[in-house]
C-alpha cells in the first residue's frame, strides 16, 4: 500500500494497494454508494462510494474506487486504487485505515518490482518507468516510452535468440565429444552480426547521455562581453549576476533550458582575461574545462570593442567543434568588423545580438535549437536509444565476449572456449532485460523509484 500521488494538496490523491489480501482489505474499508458494500464493484470500472475506518466505522472520504484483479493489473496481482481528495489529512486517514485493515507500507518502486517479478515487464521496461516519470524533455520522454514499449527489449531479445541458437549448436558439438575443434567450422555470421548490432546500440550512447543529462552548451568569451546577460534572457531569469565590472562570473553557473524538445544545460563561465587573484584563475581553469567537455560551444564576442588575441584564439580553438559565434552589444557603435568575424568563424553560424535591447535573441534561440537538433538528429526514430549506463556497461561486456568468441572461432580454438564466450555474452545481455540479475542490482534499481510506483 502506498500513496501514489505527490505529497501536498491537490484535486485528487490516490492510494493503491496490491497483493492477495486486496479484496479482504477493500471490503473492510470501502462502501459502494449503490450496494453499500464493496461487492458492488465491477472490475476495472470506477465505483463511487466512501472509505471508512475499519474499527470505528467513521467515514474518511468520498472516493472513486477501481478494483483490478490479477493477473491483468500493473503488478500482476489483485490491485485496488482509491481516488480520494488530495489532502494530507484525507490521505493520512486512508493510509492509517489501510494499515489497520491489514495492509503494509510499500517500499520505493515495490509495485514496479512486483510487476517485474510477475513477468508483466522486463527489467529494461521497468527502468523505463522511472525514466518516463523523470523525463523533462520531449526527447527523453519519447526514448523512455519507446523503452517501456519494449523497443530495447526486442533488440536484446533478437540478439539472444540468434546467440542462443549458436550456443545450442556449440553445446551439441561438445556433447558429441568433439572438443578438439570443429569438424565443420561454425559459420561466423551470427557472431559478426551480433557484434554489429551491439556496436550500433553502443554508438547511440552519446545521444542517450544527452537525453539523460542534457546537452551541455558552454558560453565562453572574454570578460564583460555579455555572456551572463544573454543566458539570463534565454532562460528568462536572473540566474547569473550581471555587473559592468569585468570578472563578475567567477564560477560556472548551469541553467537548464528546453531547446526544441531537447533538454540542454546552458553553462555560463568566468570570462577570459588576466586573472587578478587565485579565485579568478581557478574560475578561468574551470571555464576551459567546461569548454572542452561541451557538446556545443557558444563563442561570445563584444562588437563594441576591437577583437583581441584571446578572441581570435577562442575562435580558432573551437573551429573544429560544434560551435557558434555570438556578436553581442549590437546596440553600441561597432568596432569589430562583422565580415572579419564571419571569416574567422568559417562555416559556423554568427548571430548578432544585443542583450540590452533583446535584438537577435530570438534568432539565437532558433540557431541554438537548430544546432542541438543537428547534434541529436533522431529522438523520435524507431531505433532503441541507449539512455541507461547500466545497459551500456552490460553491452560493453557483451561486445568484449563476442569479440573473444570471434577470435576463438577464427583461430579454431578448443570449442569449450567458444562456448564460454557465447555464454558470457548471453549472460551480459540477460542483465539488461533482467533474466540474469542479482538481488543487489534489483535493490539498487528500485531504490531510485518513488514510493507508490
Ligand atoms: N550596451 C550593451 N551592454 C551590454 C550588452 N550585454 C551586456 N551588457 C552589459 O555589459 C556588462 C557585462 O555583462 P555581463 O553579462 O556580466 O558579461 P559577462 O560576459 O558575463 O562578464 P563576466 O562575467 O565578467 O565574464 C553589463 O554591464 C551588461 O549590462 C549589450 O548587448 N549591450
Ligand atoms: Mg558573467
Amino acid at each position: 500500500m502506498a500513496i501514489a500521488t505527490p505529497p501536498g494538496e491537490g484535486a485528487i490523491g490516490i492510494v493503491r494497494l496490491s497483493g492477495p489480501a486486496v479484496r479482504t482489505i477493500t471490503k473492510r474499508l470501502f462502501r459502494s454508494r449503490r450496494a453499500e458494500t464493496a461487492e458492488g464493484m465491477v472490475p476495472y470500472r470506477l465505483t463511487l462510494g466512501s472509505l471508512h475506518d475499519p474499527d470505528s466505522g467513521r467515514a474518511i472520504d468520498e472516493v472513486m474506487t477501481v478494483f483490478m484483479p490479477g493477473p491483468k493489473s500493473y503488478t500482476g496481482e489483485d490491485m485496488v486504487e482509491f481516488q480520494a481528495h488530495g489532502g494530507r489529512a484525507v490521505l493520512a486517514g486512508i493510509v492509517g485505515s489501510s494499515l489497520a485493515a491489514g495492509a503494509r507500507p510499500a517500499s520505493p518502486g515495490e509495485f514496479t518490482r512486483r510487476a517485474f517479478l510477475n513477468g508483466r515487464l522486463d527489467l529494461a521496461q521497468a527502468e523505463a518507468v522511472i525514466d518516463l516519470i523523470l523525463s523533462r524533455s520531449r526527447g527523453a520522454r519519447e526514448a523512455a516510452l519507446g523503452q517501456l514499449g519494449g523497443r530495447l527489449s526486442a533488440a536484446i531479445g533478437a540478439l539472444c535468440d540468434s546467440l542462443g541458437d549458436m550456443a545450442a549448436a556449440v553445446e551439441a558439438t561438445i556433447e558429441f565429444g568433439e572438443d578438439e575443434g570443429l569438424e565443420e567450422p561454425l559459420p561466423p555470421a551470427p557472431i559478426e552480426n551480433a557484434i554489429g548490432t551491439v556496436r550500433e546500440l553502443l554508438a547511440g550512447e552519446g545521444e542517450g547521455r544527452v537525453l539523460r543529462e542534457g546537452l551541455q552548451v558552454t558560453f565562453a568569451g572574454r570578460t564583460n562581453v555579455g555572456k551572463s546577460s544573454i543566458i539570463n534572457i534565454l532562460v528568462n531569469s536572473s540566474r547569473s549576476i550581471v555587473t559592468p565590472h569585468p570578472g563578475t562570473t567567477r564560477d560556472t553557473v548551469e541553467s537548464p533550458l528546453n531547446l526544441e524538445g531537447i533538454s540542454a544545460l546552458l553553462i555560463d563561465t568566468a570570462g577570459f582575461g588576466p586573472p587578478r587573484d587565485a579565485v579568478e584563475e581557478e574560475g578561468i581553469r574551470r571555464s576551459r574545462e567546461r569548454l572542452i567537455t561541451a557538446d556545443l560551444a557558444v563563442v561570445v564576442l563584444d562588437s563594441s570593442e576591437p577583437l583581441d588575441e584571446s578572441d581570435r584564439d577562442l575562435l580558432d580553438s573551437t573551429r573544429c567543434r560544434p560551435s557558434l559565434v555570438v556578436l553581442n552589444k549590437s546596440d553600441l557603435p561597432a568596432l569589430v568588423d562583422a565580415g572579419e568575424v564571419r571569416q574567422l568563424a568559417q562555416d559556423r553560424p554568427v548571430v548578432e545580438t544585443s542583450a540590452k535591447t533583446g535584438a537577435g535573441l530570438e534568432e539565437l534561440r532558433r540557431v541554438l535549437g537548430r544546432s542541438a537538433r543537428s547534434l541529436f538528429p533522431r529522438p523520435e526514430g524507431e531505433d532503441p536509444i541507449l539512455t541507461n549506463s547500466r545497459h551500456a556497461d552490460a553491452l560493453r561486456r557483451t561486445l568484449a565476449a563476442l569479440e573473444r568468441a570471434k577470435e576463438n572461432l577464427e583461430r579454431q580454438s578448443p570449442i569449450d572456449m567458444l562456448a564460454s564466450d557465447i555464454r558470457a555474452a548471453l549472460s551480459s545481455l540477460g542483465e539488461i532485460t533482467g533474466e540474469t540479475v542479482t538481488e543487489e542490482i534489483l535493490d539498487r534499481i528500485f531504490s531510485n523509484f518513488c514510493v507508490g510506483k
